[in-house]
């Protein structure tokens, strides 16, 4: 990394793009149990709970490709993978069951699993200066200083090689310029993936694609977008953007750059937020000063008692106040040092908002930035351990606003975790107290 100079997808200093990896696991339960029972591997095998008789309770937790295609898949109930493929140890004793079609089930042991994710983790580390572990099985890397696109494909077939080496399970990885087109990269040619999309190819590798493998759409605002006619990330890219936001508000434009292969979110490591935000709208927009005042007394709280759970010091204090239909306004003040003072937050924060005592305001928002960490209070980098249900429709997750573009929180990650507001972190749940 460059140490915070350049944003991947714009060019640095010296007119290169960031390199940027993203790296997940194949069916990483089920890889993780066919390492530790070899004879596993190629065989249908499905990693759940619930599947013994007498229960009836349960999901998959994931499945192996072969068991994929009998239709077996992850957060299924687990007596449909049962209908779906029956298991193995069934067809001992039924003679109607065909052997060849049956699978392994597995009960999931996550202690293992997060065991096998440390391994990988070790590699990941090894092979860039900054890696944001995402979940059990995933991680973002920024290589750009370890590496150069004309040799990109080659360094990320070393990391891939070494993972399958060293640990024994295999991973598919993308290569872009920016996170977001990294990962849609490592999905495209699951498993065993390698997919490299030099800068410059970012919207044409994105526009025959589903517009839903945009994060940001699920299924339901794919659904919308095909009402819009919108089927493609090509037909989302083309669209006219203030349609876009009309209909789907501050999502609507971010949606928009998505598509066009614009993101210029930092690789980060997890823990280290950029800055700290709170938000909340208003049933419907109000110009009553009091009730703005509350609102914003509450969020400046919660920032500020976030930013000392994260045992970060802030040096600048932001509101934000969106006037319908959707202008964003922000106002900040910088301090002359960093600090953790609750009550300062709240201080400034209210003064800030003064501006807009007459406005009709539809939602506001507090955020601190210009975080340092005292020494040895940094959180654990790990969103390896526990976080274990990976990305998936990014419609939970939700689009959050962002204060400004170089903010911008992640679409992607972690969509099981907190509905924390770190602008760096999962927008997930969208809460009334949703993210910048
Ligand atoms: P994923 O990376 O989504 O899935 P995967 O690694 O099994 O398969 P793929 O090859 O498509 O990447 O999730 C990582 C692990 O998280 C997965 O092995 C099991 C766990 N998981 C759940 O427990 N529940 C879920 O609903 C999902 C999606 C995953
Ligand atoms: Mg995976």
């Amino acid at each position: 990394m460059t140490g915070g100079s350049r944003l991947p997808g714009t060019p640095d200093g010296d007119g290169r793009d960031a390199i940027v990896l993203h790296v997940d696991m194949d069916c990483f339960y089920a890889a993780c149990e066919r390492r530790r029972e070899p004879e596993l591997r190629g065989e249908p095998v499905v990693v759940g709970m619930g599947y013994d008789p007498g229960e009836s309770h349960g999901a998959v937790a994931t499945a192996s490709y072969e068991a994929r295609e009998y239709g077996v898949e992850s957060a299924q109930a687990i007596g449909e993978a049962l209908d779906r493929l029956p298991r193995r140890a069934a067809a001992e004793t039924d003679p109607d069951l065909d052997p060849a079609a049956t699978g392994h089930y597995r009960p999931v042991d996550i202690d293992y699993y997060e065991s096998v994710g440390e391994e990988v983790k070790e590699i990941l580390h090894d092979s860039a200066d900054v890696v944001r572990e995402v979940s059990i099985d995933e991680a973002y890397l920024d290589v750009t200083d370890r590496t150069a696109w004309t040799v990109a494909e080659g360094f990320a077939r070393h990391v891939k090689n070494r993972i399958d080496r060293e640990v024994g399970v295999t991973a598919s990885v993308g290569v872009a310029p920016n996170m977001s087109a990294a990962k849609i990269a490592s999905d495209h040619d699951k498993p065993d993936g390698l997919v490299v999309v030099e800068p410059g190819e970012v919207r044409s590798f994105l526009a025959p694609l589903d517009a839903g493998e945009i994060h940001g759409v699920g299924p339901v605002t794919a659904r919308e977008l095909r009402e819009l006619g919108i089927e493609t990330a090509g037909d989302l890219a083309g669209a006219d953007p203030d349609a876009l936001e009309a209909r789907f508000g501050e999502r609507g434009a971010e949606l928009y750059r998505r598509a066009r292969g614009e993101d210029d979110r930092e690789v980060t490591p997890r823990g280290r937020p950029k800055s700290l935000s709170r938000e909340s709208a208003f049933t419907e927009a109000t110009d009553d000063p009091d009730r703005k005042r509350e609102r914003v007394r509450t969020l400046a709280e919660a920032v500020a008692d976030r930013a000392r759970q994260k045992g970060a010091l802030y040096r600048t204090i932001a509101i934000k106040a969106v006037t319908p239909p959707f202008d964003v306004n922000t106002r900040a003040t910088s301090l002359p040092g960093p600090v953790d003072d609750p009550e300062l937050v709240e201080e400034v924060a209210v003064e800030l908002l003064g501006e807009f005592d007459d406005a009709s305001v539809r939602k506001v928002g507090v955020r601190v930035s210009n975080l340092s960490f005292a020494a040895g209070e940094q959180t654990s980098l790990g969103g390896w351990g526990g976080q274990s249900a990976p990305d998936g429709d990014a419609e939970r997750t939700g689009v959050a606003d962002s204060f400004d573009a170089s903010d911008s929180p992640d679409l992607d990650d972690d969509s099981n975790g907190p509905t924390d507001a770190e602008t760096d972190a999962d927008p997930a749940g969208q809460s009334s107290l949703a993210d910048f």
